[in-house]
């Protein structure tokens, strides 16, 4: 593991993965979201820390010129990949997990993303289960999300998340948000009014030896006639025969372009914002 001498000297660095950035956004855009969201972490107060596989080595703090090698071609790492990216020398995007599975072995306490993975719709056929519900709840972290991936049965993922343990905080909301959406979902655990707040929160629960938090801040603006395209976007992907971690690249592809590029642009705010909450929670925490 490669960790940049900033980060190792920084008192409140955030975790950025790299999935996101090869498979979440049309070619180019990723990037330019990644160093987007660094941007955010670092007005916020915080230090970047973009994670990914790179010649053999996970790196913990990508710069601009190596992340700009993150494009579809790379694999996609939940936490089970990580070592075998690493041995066999690939250039590995890491998922939620996968990112949380590295910032376990780094001591690293807070992240942001865009959705957490979770569970399905239509589970158990297939019974598709994100890795990142068992890597959150067993690694000391904050993720800020705008909720879970749009796709997903978000009710159920809400539902796994309580067994597992995991405390969801609505960010100044009583429900988790939508991802698109700001309003309809599930309710959190705990509705927390600030930064601080949410910090001195995740402190408590570390202190009573809980793993990992989840953050819900709602979009600032709210798509909401979104899920009718995300159902027909899931009935494409079926049609197509796309399956397990094709999926999501799938349908965000399909939404990006039925909506004429809202959901892309909504995507892309959320993400970035969502970063620099998980900055201001990392500042807040020292
Ligand atoms: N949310 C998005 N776009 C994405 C993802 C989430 O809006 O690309 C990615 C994240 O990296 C997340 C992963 O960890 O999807 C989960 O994938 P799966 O459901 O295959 O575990
Ligand atoms: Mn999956």
């Amino acid at each position: 593991m490669r960790v940049s001498d900033e980060i190792r000297e920084a008192r409140a660095v955030v975790a950025l993965e790299t999935t996101l950035i090869a498979h979440g956004f049309p070619p180019g855009d990723g990037v330019e979201v990644g160093l987007a969201s660094e941007r955010a972490v670092r007005d916020a107060g915080a230090v970047p820390a973009t994670i990914g596989v790179l010649d053999g080595e996970v790196v913990v703090g990508l710069t601009e010129s190596e992340l700009e090698r993150f494009d579809a071609t790379a694999r996609k790492l939940g936490p089970r990949d990580v070592a075998a990216a690493v041995v066999q020398r690939a250039l590995g995007a890491t998922t939620v997990g996968g990112t949380l599975a590295v910032c376990r072995a780094a001591g690293i306490r807070f992240m942001g993303t865009g959705g957490l993975g979770g569970v399905h719709r239509g589970y158990p056929r297939p019974p598709d289960v994100s890795a990142d519900l068992q890597a959150l709840a067993s690694t000391q972290t904050v993720v800020v999300s705008s909720g879970v991936k749009s796709l997903l049965d978000v009710p159920a993922t809400s539902e796994l998340l309580e067994t597992l343990g995991v405390p969801v905080l609505g960010f100044r909301t009583d429900t988790l948000p939508l991802f698109y959406s700001a309003h309809g979902g599930p309710p959190v655990s705990a509705r927390v009014e600030s930064a601080g707040e949410a910090a001195a929160l995740a402190r408590a629960h570390w202190e009573l030896g809980g793993g990992g938090l989840l953050v819900g801040r709602p979009p600032k603006e709210s798509l909401d006639d979104v899920e009718p395209l995300i159902a027909s976007a899931l009935r494409a992907a079926e049609t197509d025969g796309i399956r397990g971690g094709a999926v999501t690249p799938y349908v965000l592809a399909y939404l990006h372009r039925e909506s004429g590029g809202r959901t892309l642009a909504a995507n892309r705010e959320l993400v970035v914002d969502n970063a620099r909450l998980a900055g201001e929670i990392a500042a807040a925490a020292v």
